[in-house]
Parts: structure tokens; sequence; C-alpha cells
């Protein structure tokens, strides 16, 4: 594997999701693969499960970690080419990245969508400029449109609970104060989208979501009406997609917040969230406390997801 940036790159999912809960069985059994390697996470943005889960992942295979948080005491770097460099930036990417690439085996970058022109984010401008000059295999810690490691964690999550052979999954949009990204929603759709669920997107109109993920998901406006059955309820916020209103926030209506009158209308639905999670805007206090939530082993999955991604990508190392 030499990178991990959507669904497709797994390969047969089921086989995948059975290769991460195998490695969940006993996730110190390939402790020697990793020895004398170097994973480098590169953060331009902040974290912390993915920090965590990455590191801890990486120890279980035996793997050395280094972390650079770009905005902490490495110098300021240029991201766009042509720039004549007389501003507070000290160093290019186009040099940055290869020598990162000289000191590891694998690079993890995070680098969320800046909302400065969707054009600059739905083209992975930093993530595709890794996985092109580091001569490293690359997967993504949330790039700018796709957080394929958390959604990877959240199928694993699915098959571990689900009480049907085939459940219905609700992502469904929630309030925040502040504009947010569509990559967790999107690598959820992705995700869910080949998987053997019943999938169905529930969100304000003007939300929408970038129809190469969305795919032949069912779209429902009425969240009360999405929720009627669901087995999985998976909240998130994300901004607006659509070119004119890219990036924005259309609505903070509480009235989407997931509270325990819309769960009673689901099938004793669990509830789901990526977390970092704005308590009473997405969800309220009881139902993130309640027994239905299993927000905390999703966060434990993590570490199994990126595992069995560190495992392909050390296995293909020359
Ligand atoms: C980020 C997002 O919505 O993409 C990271 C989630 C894993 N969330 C925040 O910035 C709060
Ligand atoms: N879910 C997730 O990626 O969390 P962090 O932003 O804390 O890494």
């Amino acid at each position: 594997m030499q990178t991990f940036t959507n669904v497709k790159e797994l390969g047969n999912l089921q086989a995948a999701v059975k290769e991460a809960l195998e490695i969940k069985k006993n996730r110190f059994a390939y402790k020697s693969l990793g020895e004398n390697k170097t994973l480098l996470m590169v953060f331009f943005n902040s974290s912390l499960r993915t920090r965590l889960s990455t590191q801890k992942a990486a120890m279980n295979l035996g793997m050395n970690t280094i972390v650079l948080d770009v905005n902490q005491g490495a110098w300021r770097l240029e991201t766009e080419r042509g720039v004549v460099m007389d501003g507070d930036k000290s160093e290019h990417l186009l040099e940055a990245i290869p020598v990162m690439g000289c000191y590891c085996d694998i690079i993890g970058v995070r680098s969320f969508a800046r909302f400065e022109s969707k054009a600059d984010d739905y083209s992975e401008n930093i993530l595709q400029q890794f996985i092109r000059y580091s001569g490293r295999p690359v997967f993504s810690m949330e790039g700018a449109t796709t957080h394929p490691l958390q959604a990877f964690a959240d199928l694993i999550t699915i098959e571990e609970y689900k009480t049907q052979a085939r459940p219905k999954v609700v992502l469904s949009w929630a309030p925040h104060p502040k504009a947010l990204p569509q990559a967790v929603p999107n690598s959820f759709a992705d995700f869910m989208n080949e998987a053997d669920v019943d999938f169905v997107i529930t969100h304000p109109e003007g939300y929408e979501l970038d129809p190469q993920f969305v795919r032949g998901a069912k779209i429902e406006y009425n969240q009360e009406k999405a929720f009627i059955g669901a087995d999985f309820i998976y909240a998130k916020n994300w901004s607006a997609f659509a070119d004119v209103h890219y990036g924005q926030i259309l609505s903070r209506d509480r009235s989407w917040t997931v509270d325990t009158d819309k769960m009673n209308l689901t099938n004793q639905a669990k509830f789901m969230h990526c977390l970092p999670v704005r308590r009473n805007m997405i969800v309220t206090d009881d139902v993130i406390e309640s027994p239905q939530s299993i927000v905390i082993p999703e966060a434990a999955n993590r570490e199994i997801a990126c595992e069995m991604i560190l495992k392909r990508m050390l296995e293909s190392l020359e």
C-alpha cells in the first residue's frame, strides 16, 4: 500500500475489516515488522485522537515515531509555487517535503481544508505534494476533503456493534458554532456506500455534500423521518459545499441537535461521533452519556484502523 486517502485503496472492504479485527485480537503480533522503521507524523492542525492512536499503532508494530507540529517550532512553510518569498515564510514545502522523506519510511499528514478556495481544498494540494515529492508511502490523518482513518475505524465499530446483517446507518448533520470541513462526512459516506448497510444522509437544505462521495446514498431532509428505524446515528457538523456558499455556516438551528426524543424514534440506535464533540450543540449530555453511545469504543478503534494501514504499508516497503 502506497497511499491511503480513500476507501478504494483498501481493496476488498470486507477483507480489510476482517484483517483489522484479526489485528485487534493480538495487536502486538506484528511487533517485528516495524523494527528500525520510522513513522513521521506531520500536523498542520490540532489533534488528540489521531496523534495518540497513530503513534500507538506504530509502537504496536515496533516502529519509531517522530511528530512534527508544523505550526510549533518548524519554519513557517510556503505552500504555493511561484510565490516571491519575501514575507514571513522561511521555507518552501517543495524542499521541506523531500527533506522530511529522508528521515523516515512512512509519512502521515494532517492538513485541513483552509476554506480560502474550494478548488485548492478539493485538489488536496498539500497532501498530494507529500505523495509526489516525499518518496515515501503517505497516508491521510485528515486532509482537506477526507478522513479515511476515521471512516475505517467507524466501519470496524459498526461491524462490532451491529445486530442486523444490513443495519440502517444515518449520517446526520448537527449544528456547530464554527465552520468545519466536509472531510469526516465525505469519508464516512465514501465508506458506507461500499459497506453492506442501508445508508441515509439527513441535513438541512443547502448542506448537500460532494456527489463523488454521496453517490447513490439516500438523502432525507426531514431529520426525524430519517431517524425512524435507524440502527446507528452518526452525528457530524459540516459547512456548506456548494460553490456559492463553500465553507460557510448556513444554519445554527439547534432543533437538529441529537437528543433523547430523536433517539427514541430509532431502533435503539447506537450513537456515534468522531470526536471532538461540542455537547448540547451536536448532541445532548443525556444521549452521549447513555448506554447507546459508543463514541469511546469508536475512538479506541482508531488505533486498530491505523495499525492495519501501517501494517500494509510496512509489508509493501521494498
Ligand atoms: C475537525 C473536523 O470537523 O474536520 C476534526 C474532526 C476529527 N473538527 C474540528 O475542527 C472541531
Ligand atoms: N477524530 C479525530 O480525528 O480526532 P482528532 O482531531 O482529535 O485527531
